[in-house]
């Protein structure tokens, strides 16, 4: 297998490690309109079209102001509502209503066999991404965890892989990212990693053509986008992710 001695994995959480965006967050923000008695219920086809906005205090704002909230208003009532989102989504990962997507835990397994350290980094609020990832995964799994809350700007900008690779004390083509969507594979591009996505129902149509690879998901998947050879009885192991960061070395300018 590739030498993984300086190879570390960073993985994205809404989408690819839990499915969580439609029938998680998109709850938990219903939930917040209705406590604040507000006429509005994203379905999951304007959910989908939002979750172009990456964070989602700037996503409830973007969608008051498209609703004729003066954009003073709109900041305020976003700030409130996502408190209470932040909350109610906090107890969803805590009743074990976000499910770890297939494959992924014997992929987190595969790369703790291989000894290689495993960072998150998300766009999401700190308040619920220790818990959800405790009861989904067992936190002890993470060397390093990276939120929304503690980076300047959210994907897809690179600050929360710059910061990652920093934290990991490695350069960007040791580290290897995976995601779920566009936003995260321009963030981790943006910062040097070469970047695995395993799409979602919400991001199966985005232009993920520069991505390292492109798979339908962990287990059972196939190869959408990339080499064909680097999955093992179709899934996603340690020594795919390891062919990666080999494949990266190099071939994409490091932001350090
Ligand atoms: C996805 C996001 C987040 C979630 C909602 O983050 O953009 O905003 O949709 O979580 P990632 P918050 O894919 O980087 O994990 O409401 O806490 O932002
Ligand atoms: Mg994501």
């Amino acid at each position: 297998m590739t030498e993984t001695a300086s190879l570390a994995a960073v993985f994205d959480v809404d989408g690819t490690l839990v499915d969580s965006e439609r029938h998680g967050h998109r709850v938990a923000f219903n939930d917040a309109f209705s406590a604040f008695e507000l006429p509005y219920v994203w379905d999951e086809v304007t959910y989908g079209r939002l979750l172009a906005i990456t964070g989602g205090q700037q996503r409830l704002s973007a969608y008051l102001t498209e609703r004729g909230h003066a954009a003073e208003e709109a900041d305020r009532l976003a700030t409130e509502l996502h408190r209470y989102k932040t909350e109610r989504f906090r107890e969803l990962c805590e009743h074990g209503r976000i499910p770890a997507r297939a494959g992924v835990v014997e992929l987190l397994d595969d790369l703790a066999a291989a000894r290689v350290p495993i960072g998150v980094a998300t766009t999401g609020t700190r308040g619920w991404v220790a818990p959800l990832l405790d009861q989904a995964f067992g936190l002890e799994r993470f060397t390093l965890v990276l939120t929304g809350s503690e980076v300047p700007r959210r994907k897809p900008a690179s600050d929360v892989y710059d910061a990652a690779c920093d934290q990991l004390n490695r350069a960007p083509s040791e580290v290897v990212a995976v995601e779920d969507s566009a936003n995260g594979l321009i963030a981790a591009h943006a910062a040097g990693l070469p970047c695995l996505v395993a799409v979602n129902d919400y991001t199966r149509h985005e232009n993920l053509a520069d991505a390292e690879l492109v798979t339908d998901g962990f287990c059972d998947a196939t190869v959408l986008h990339g080499p064909q050879d680097l999955l093992h009885g179709g899934a996603v192991t340690a020594a795919t992710v390891a062919a990666l960061s080999a494949h990266g070395v190099g071939t994409r300018p490091s932001s350090h």
